[in-house]
């Protein structure tokens, strides 16, 4: 047997054989077999009676092989059912070990293995990479001491708080129950109606009508644990903790008309970006940040830390940097893997352990139900993606798919049968084992069973009011348009104005403009259930303020047709890739360009295949007789008008202008020469320019 923790293989304890192999059974194996290890003489004829004579029942290798792919899917999450994954790993670069016993914390340095699931929400597994929803952000830590789910979201706040109330909001924000649309989109009736009746979603969609809710990629958006959580020490002494995980290539969104073209553009926008991005070796990564904090600390604040709705803003309570996260593989197989990992927050280990918050109480119960649901047995943890990679080793025994084989006679507890050499089985491990945590005072344990919140939660706007306020003009004008494009899709009448009317008492500014854009009356304000408080901004939330100006991580388009200039063109690719950015060529025909050197290239992508919402940034690269040729085409004529729009840098050769002026470019600090000022334009966004390329609320 082997003594490495980390082998799944070893058996643990003389209980149980875990035989699951880290790739399939045959791997290697050059020749086609039945699930029965049959060879196969033929994968394309079934078996017949005579030339043209009915197909045979006893056909077993087609009977197998149409029966299993009959049984493929398997039901899809009811929410974050789209999804991407990695694997990787967590390093910690500073010690924990004063705050929190529990292993993965203790030693600088030490890595952790991961695998992160990114998602949306709403849509279905083969709905589009984005809309404008929340992000899903669980990441699976397979440390020694088991595995903990850290399940988390890119907004540090959720809709509701207490998780009675998340099946109402699951429903309301899906497809219509009788019409089945719209999908993917929080912009319908049901959506609004819902969300304008419970005042206490108010600050979560601040953030879902902000640019958080279109990210520019994967890699730039940041993940949060949202609920607090505590750490345990040793001795037993608890922390409070809220998580945060930040990209290191800085928070980056979309506008929204992009978003709705790369739609159209690329359905697997953020899929892809991941894949190649790893592919490439520019490994994804984030910094774990901790805010820590007491019972005393937790007092003071005018929120009720346990409330999902809130965060503590970090000016408040500044990040303890304790770690990154690397994502540096692909999985091999988007089912076996992607598909198949089941997180659930009860998934914790000794040192970190849960709040009372009621949102995180509830999903304690929902995860490890629903993956039986959609998984199809309790085994579900045996699955290699979910096996923990330390050993495991119980008296649980049997249920469908039991991949594991226990010996011996032993299977319960206590029992006597290791006394006489037979085998006992494991026992329980008092000092080392999972401890039961007593908060320290232990009142909140006791107490009247009552349906209620504490007082504080009936706060539901301050917070929203804080999010409105810290966000740049141009931010602001964002979440107002959300609004108005979003309540514009609502048919119910009633519904626009009782939302206005809660968004009065997060700022008349921001009501008045939605109203406004709407073309509806001001209503009444609705009153609160608690009079909001003004707190200080926290610039931290703004996107704007926290971009990193920087090509790193991006991905910049060129426009090239016949007669571009061949030296030109190398000297971009190369200057762009020593950038860590990727250069992404594009013309008129994929196959061949000819460049002014005579020479021809092969384009990575074609004009009308590869639009600009796809890059960062655009370089167009024209020589007199390419530009002659695409002012007749739409597609470049749209290339170069939506990069200006989506407010992004455009560098161009003096041969290009007449195809600028044809897209109505207007001259701008973005809009450069192919020189050293491009790499400098490419690295940000031109938000000035964008009141007078679209009507904002
Ligand atoms: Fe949830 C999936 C995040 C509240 C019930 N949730 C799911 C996933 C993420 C979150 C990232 C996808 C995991 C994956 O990639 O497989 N959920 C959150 C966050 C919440 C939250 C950050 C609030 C802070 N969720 C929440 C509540 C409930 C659920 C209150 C139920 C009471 N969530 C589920 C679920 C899902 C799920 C139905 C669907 C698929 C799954 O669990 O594995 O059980």
């Amino acid at each position: 047997m082997s003594d490495n923790p980390f082998d799944t293989s070893r058996g643990n304890g003389g209980e149980t054989h875990q035989h699951i192999p880290e790739k399939g059974p045959h791997e290697g194996l050059d020749h086609l077999t039945t699930n029965q290890g049959i060879r196969i003489s033929d994968n394309q004829n079934s078996l017949r009676s005579g030339e043209r004579g009915p197909t045979l029942l006893e056909d077993f290798v087609l009977r197998e092989k149409i029966f299993h792919f009959d049984h493929e899917r398997i039901p899809e999450r009811i929410v974050h059912a789209r999804g991407s994954a990695a694997h990787g790993y967590f390093e910690l670069t500073e010690s924990l070990s004063g705050i929190t016993k529990a292993d993965l914390f203790q030693r600088k340095g030490e890595k952790t293995p991961v695998f992160v699931r990114f998602s949306t929400v709403a849509g279905g597994a083969g709905s589009v990479d984005t809309p404008r929803d929340v992000r899903g952000f669980a990441v699976k830590f397979y440390t020694q001491e088991g595995n903990w789910d850290l399940v988390g979201n890119n907004i540090p706040v959720f809709f509701i708080q207490d998780a009675i109330k998340f099946p109402d909001l699951v429903h309301a924000v899906k497809m219509e129950a009788d019409r089945a649309y719209p999908q993917a989109a929080s912009a319908h009736d049901t959506f609004w109606d819902w969300a304008s009746l419970m005042p206490e979603s108010t600050h979560m969609l601040m953030w879902a009508m902000s640019d958080r809710a279109i990210p520019r990629s994967f890699r730039m958006m940041q993940g949060f644990g949202v609920h607090t959580f505590r750490f345990v020490d040793a001795e037993g002494k608890s922390t409070f903790v809220k998580f945060h995980w930040k990209p290191k290539l800085g928070l980056q969104s979309t506008v929204w008309d992009e978003a709705l073209k790369l739609q159209a553009a690329d359905n697997d926008f953020h899929r892809r970006d991941l894949h190649e991005a790893i592919e490439a070796g520019n490994f994804p990564e984030w910094e774990l940040g901790l805010q820590l904090f007491d019972e005393d600390f937790a007092s003071k604040q005018p929120y009720d830390v346990l409330d999902a709705t809130k965060i503590i803003p970090e000016e408040v309570l500044p990040l303890k940097i304790v770690g990154r996260l690397v994502l540096d593989r692909n999985p091999d197989n988007f089912f076996a893997e992607t598909e198949q990992v089941a997180y659930c927050p009860a998934n914790i280990v000794p040192g970190i352990d849960f709040t009372n918050d009621p949102l995180l109480q509830g999903r304690l119960f929902s995860y490890l139900d629903t993956q039986k649901s959609r998984l199809g047995t309790a085994n579900f943890h045996q699955l290699p993606i979910n096996a923990p990679k330390c050993p495991v080793m119980n008296f649980q025994r049997d249920g469908q798919m039991q991949m594991n084989v226990p010996t011996g006679r032993a299977n319960y507890e206590p029992n006597s049968l290791g006394v006489h050499g037979e085998g006992g089985g494991p026992r329980e491990c008092p000092v080392t084992g999972f401890p039961t945590f007593s908060a320290a005072s232990g009142k909140e344990e006791q107490g009247d069973k009552l349906r209620i919140r504490a007082e504080l939660f009936a706060d539901h706007y301050s917070q929203a009011r804080l999010f409105w306020k810290s966000q740049t003009h141009s931010e602001q004008a964002h979440i107002a348009s959300s609004f108005v494009f979003e309540l514009s899709k609502v048919g119910l009448k009633q519904v626009p104005p009782r939302m206005v009317g809660n968004l009065l008492n997060v700022d008349p500014e921001l009501a008045k403009r939605v109203a406004e854009g709407l073309g509806i009356d001001l209503p009444q304000k609705n009153p609160a259930a608690r009079e909001p408080i003004d707190m200080p901004p926290s610039p931290a939330l703004s996107i704007q303020k926290n971009m990193k100006q920087t090509i790193e991580g991006r991905k910049i388009g060129i426009l090239i047709a016949d007669g571009s200039d061949a030296h030109a063109l190398q000297s971009l690719v190369n200057s762009i890739e020593d950038a860590n950015a990727t250069a992404f060529v594009v013309a008129p025909k994929v196959g061949k360009a000819r460049l002014s050197d005579g020479s021809t290239i092969k384009a990575d992508g074609q004009l009308a295949g590869s639009p600009s919402q796809i890059f960062d940034a655009v370089a167009v690269l024209l020589s007199g007789e390419g530009t002659g040729i695409l002012l007749k085409e739409g597609a470049a004529v749209q290339w170069v008008m939506n990069a200006f729009v989506h407010l992004k840098a455009i560098g161009h050769t003096p041969e290009a202008l007449p195809l600028l002026h044809k897209a109505g470019v207007e001259p701008d600090e973005g809009v450069v020469a192919l020189d050293g000022a491009f790499f400098e334009a490419a690295a940000k966004r031109y938000w000035y320019r964008e009141p007078n390329v679209r009507m904002l609320a």
